[in-house]
This record gives C-alpha cells, sequence and structure tokens, in this order.
C-alpha cells in the first residue's frame, strides 16, 4: 500500500484522472482518494515511481510518497 499527497486535485473529475492515470498503468490498482486532505492511497504490486510519474504526467504534482 502506497500513500501519496497529491496537489492539484480539487473535485470528482480531478479524482477520476488520477485514478485513471494510475490503472493505465495498473488496471488492477486500488485507489483510494481523500479529497480534502490531498491523500491518495494505492494498493498495487507496480513499483511507486511508475505510479508516481503516471500522476504527475496527468498534470498532478506529488508532494510526498511512501
Ligand atoms: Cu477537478
Amino acid at each position: 500500500m502506497y500513500q501519496l499527497q497529491v496537489e492539484n486535485m480539487s473535485c470528482g473529475h480531478c479524482v477520476g484522472a488520477v485514478t485513471k492515470a494510475v490503472q493505465a498503468i495498473d488496471a488492477a490498482a486500488k485507489v483510494e482518494i481523500d479529497l480534502a486532505s490531498k491523500s491518495v492511497k494505492i494498493d498495487s504490486a507496480t513499483p511507486l515511481a511508475s505510479l508516481q510519474s503516471a500522476i504527475v504526467d496527468a498534470g498532478y504534482p506529488v508532494t510526498s510518497a511512501a
């Protein structure tokens, strides 16, 4: 389980875009996003760096990831 902080998410569309970006890399990934705290939890076997760059490429800066 990865825990990321993702900026620029402001609505349901953003949640969908981030989820889609992650699932384009790993279709089986489970993505849980809390808009208020900008927290993104990802359950995936894909290396964190790949998931993180997919989110950044979609236009959402990642400020922390673990
Ligand atoms: Cu939005």
